[in-house]
């Protein structure tokens, strides 16, 4: 049995530059309950009176998980975690000799002292606790045996394995595991894997099936540096690779997208489950395939996150896929007119970098020599701006180029001072994006125009979709 703990709020809040308001951090807190992750860290309340204000409300919501406080190995921080509410305290100190000699400057029986001491006074409060010997997977094997016996006499039933650095290799994890279980008196075993050389998830698998109890994640994999396991991906390769089903999977994009919003840290579009083109095929070979049976190029349905499969239409693209486009619109056509327009579409890519359904919809009115009535499903949208007039417009501007879905920014003269290209694919998506938009410091109004049809520019080269 896999446990999952989400430490989004604690390990996630130390992104660089990432910071939550407490009616986010509540949220967050509300929506992996929904996930129903056995435990949440809210937060190392010594940090800061906001973060203890957040843990103290989290721990006073009333959730089925078990909320976390991370703590330093300090009487007062052990007192302020309990003062908030939480259930259990994390109490972390490092055992490897780098840690011990350069950053704490204390003996290895110094340490041992140290942690036994705060985790019994921990006890002594009546919290749970967990610990974590921080940077364990450098730290001498002997010795951390020693140290996390040492703390779950003193009272710890949780040991959080902390691969720190994110050094471990699956086969390396799965031994050390095994050690860990032959030589640790009983206790649960938290994993905690940084993701540095890409291996965080992979690690955390391979630990469980060693024998260790829980897996540390983030939404988003959020983290100092480059973060620990996501969310998602952790969830749905347990469930689809290891058959575990005690969450629920549908909530995990609208968690996911609310990170986003909330951390300004945008997912890379080729992020695993979550990621924009976790479902979406490109060549003819692939597209062929996944229309005839999805299980071709599909490791598992989409429909599991509520989401669906999307077929990119370029120079790669076959037949089938312009055929399949086609007729999601109603638009009928010979073969001979498939043919021709295909080619069409081939020639064109060549210059540019994304075609939308609005060029495809007019490729085909040109070679079919029908004017075709429908209106696109993915939208592009003209957003007008006008900027507070004590505000610089390029400070606005640059703002609005980190939002994924603006591919364009211009600055203009009239009434407006900035026009923005925007490409997203639903009516609801557009509203989410200008209420993002307008919430811009310095946007004083917008006004939206949806693009029906697009004229200029095509076959020879021009595209506003690709510029900015
Ligand atoms: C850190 C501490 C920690 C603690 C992990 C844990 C780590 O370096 O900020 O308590 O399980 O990575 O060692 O996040
Ligand atoms: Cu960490």
């Amino acid at each position: 049995m896999v446990a999952i703990l989400d430490t989004t709020l604690r390990e996630g809040e130390q992104t660089p530059y990432v910071n939550f308001s407490l009616s986010e951090k509540l949220e967050i807190a509300r929506l992996l309950d929904q996930v129903g992750v056995e435990m949440i860290e809210a937060g190392d309340p010594s940090v800061s009176p906001s973060i203890a204000t957040a843990v103290g409300k989290i721990a006073g919501l009333g959730l089925k998980a078990e909320v976390v406080a991370h703590s330093m190995a300090i009487k007062k921080s052990i007192d302020i975690a309990k003062s908030c509410g939480a259930d259990r305290v994390a109490i972390f100190f490092a055992t490897s000799s780098i840690h011990l000699d350069n950053k704490l400057h204390k003996s290895q029986n110094q340490a041992l002292e140290i942690i036994c001491e705060h985790i019994a006074y921990a006890r002594s409060l009546g919290l749970k606790v967990r610990y974590t010997p921080e940077d364990a997977t450098r730290t001498e094997f002997g010795f951390l045996i020693k140290v996390c016996n040492a703390a779950i006499e003193a009272g710890a039933d949780r040991i959080s394995f902390a691969d720190t650095l994110g050094i471990l290799q699956p086969h390396i994890m799965y031994e050390r595991v095994c050690a860990l279980r032959e030589n640790l008196m009983p206790c649960k075993i938290d994993l905690h894997c940084h993701n540095d050389y890409g291996l965080a998830l992979a690690n955390a698998m391979a630990g469980i099936r060693a024998g260790a109890d829980c897996v540390h994640t983030t939404v988003n994999g959020l983290g100092e540096r480059t973060g620990i396991p996501d969310l998602a991906e952790t969830i749905v390769a347990f469930h689809n690779l290891e058959g575990l089903n005690q969450y629920n999977i549908q909530p995990l994009m609208g968690i996911s997208s609310y990170l986003e919003k909330v951390s300004g840290f945008f997912l890379a579009p080729n992020k695993p489950i979550t990621g924009q083109n976790a479902f979406t095929h490109k060549s003819g070979v692939h597209t062929n395939g996944v229309l005839k049976d999805p299980k071709t190029y599909e490791p598992f349905d989409p429909a599991m996150l509520g989401r669906e499969r999307k077929i990119v239409i370029d120079k790669y693209t076959g037949k089938s896929a312009v055929a399949s486009r086609l007729d999601e619109y109603g638009i009928e056509v010979s073969p001979a007119e498939l043919d021709v327009i295909v080619t069409r579409i081939k020639n064109l890519s060549d210059n540019r970098k994304q075609l939308f359904d609005t060029d495809i919809i007019e490729i085909a009115e040109k070679v079919t020599g029908r004017e075709i009535d429908v209106i696109p499903h993915d939208i592009n949208a003209l957003v007008m701006l006008e900027v507070e007039s004590h505000v610089y417009t390029t400070s606005v501007v640059r703002r609005l180029r980190s939002f994924k879905d603006v591919s364009a920014v211009y600055e203009v003269t009239g009434e407006y001072d900035i026009s923005a290209i925007v490409n997203v694919e639903n009516v609801s998506a557009l509203n989410n994006l200008i209420e993002e938009l307008r919430t811009v410091t310095g946007v004083k109004r917008t006004e939206t125009r949806v693009i029906l049809k697009k004229y200029s520019g095509i076959g020879n080269g021009g595209n506003h979709g690709n510029a900015g």
